[in-house]
């Protein structure tokens, strides 16, 4: 299972300028030979590796990208300006593809840059065209094209952030309230069947990666559910957010949080079984379905019931995915809690 990011793209260099065929009209020079400049160059599109980009959420917003034309060539000798070309950052670790799959550029380093598309040449203005047997030519060329292409943008993501829980925990829902990801979600257990990526925008460079992968059960150690290997998907997170249904069906008569506080304990073991090093990853309690009970402050006493009887320090927090409330304030924690540990640590090596 690869996580993939990814994006299409349209690139499309400028067209470079025509050549002009002008002819000198001065008062003191008499029979003006020709004048006409070239065309400038169109602008090119270039792509560069910068580390201060993380993903490609960008790229599937703005799709296409021009680089300007070239000017036309003057009169009076006047070569026309170069359009400016463009340069598209992108995180290191993009792999340029064409149409057909093939990799036209790795941006393996930091600031290594790669032609996406050539802006089209210049036309030849009619001062070229100058011979002893032709003193007036008339002739120019025109710009070229520019090259234009379809391109697809692959990046290799690790996630930030695992999301834990039982099938049903509201993992999926999670995921599409807080990125433009779209795993599928349903009422019934284990609708997520293969882990998969959301890149979670909180301001405009700012992002973070969660994985959303299947629900977890007790027993899975030993098999049970869809076993527990796709826990090795969270072993290079940097912290897990551990959802708990707080309305599960047939739990409704639970005044202590007992059973809910049982559950939560169950799965941290499923993760210690698994690997010590997960267990020991930061991990923090989201209860959600917040909506499924009788109102805000009867969720959250729900809630503190659950935190007492584990004894829980580490931060929790109160959400309803299915309707986006409380997400915002969990990532904007989450994101603030990744760049902190990045700052100290420096950025995960890919
Ligand atoms: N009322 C309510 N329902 C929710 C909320 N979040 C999720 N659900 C519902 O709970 C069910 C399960 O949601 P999923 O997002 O598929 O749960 P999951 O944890 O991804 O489940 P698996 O992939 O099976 O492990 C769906 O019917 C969701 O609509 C919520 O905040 N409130
Ligand atoms: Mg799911």
């Amino acid at each position: 299972m690869k996580f993939i990011d990814e994006a299409k793209i349209q690139v499309h260099a400028g067209k470079g300028g025509d050549g002009s065929a002008a002819f000198r009209r001065e008062k003191f020079v008499p029979r003006g030979g020709p004048s006409g400049g070239d065309g400038g160059r169109g602008g090119s599109v270039w792509a560069i590796a910068d580390r201060n980009i993380n993903t490609l959420v960008d790229y599937r917003f703005a799709r296409i990208h021009r680089a300007e034309d070239g000017d036309i060539g003057r009169g009076a000798d006047k070569y026309g300006h170069g359009g400016e070309d463009i340069v598209l950052r992108m995180p290191v670790g993009t792999l340029v593809k064409d149409e057909d799959g093939g990799l036209l550029a790795d941006l393996a380093a930091h600031g290594q840059r790669a032609l996406l598309a050539k802006g089209g040449q210049g036309g030849l203005g009619n001062l070229h065209f100058k011979s002893s047997i032709n003193r007036a030519p008339r002739q120019f060329t025109r710009g070229e094209p520019g090259e234009s292409r379809e391109l697809l943008l692959e990046l290799r993501v690790l996630a930030d952030v695992g999301l834990l829980g039982l099938p049903n925990a509201g993992k999926s829902t999670f995921i599409r309230a807080v990125s433009a990801a779209r795993p599928k979600v349903a009422d019934y257990p284990f609708t997520t069947l293969n882990p998969s990526l959301g890149v979670v925008r909180v301001e405009n460079d700012a992002s973070f990666v969660v994985a959303d992968i299947p629900g977890l059960i007790e027993g899975a150690a030993e098999g049970a559910g869809l076993g527990h290997q796709f826990l090795r998907h969270l072993s290079r997170t940097r912290l897990l957010l551990h959802l708990v249904d707080l309305a599960p069906p047939g739990m409704e008569g639970d005044p202590t949080g007992a059973d809910l506080a049982r559950d939560v304990r169950a799965l941290a073991n499923e993760l210690k079984k698994y690997d010590p090093a997960l267990y020991d990853k930061p991990r923090w309690l989201v209860f959600n379905k917040a909506d499924l009970l009788s109102s805000t402050a009867a969720a959250d006493a729900s809630a503190r019931k659950i935190v007492r009887a584990l004894r829980w320090k580490a931060p929790w927090f109160l959400i309803s995915a299915i309707n986006g409330k409380g997400c915002r304030e969990l990532s904007g924690r989450v994101f603030q809690f990744i760049s902190t540990l990045e700052k100290k640590n420096g950025r995960r090596a890919a």
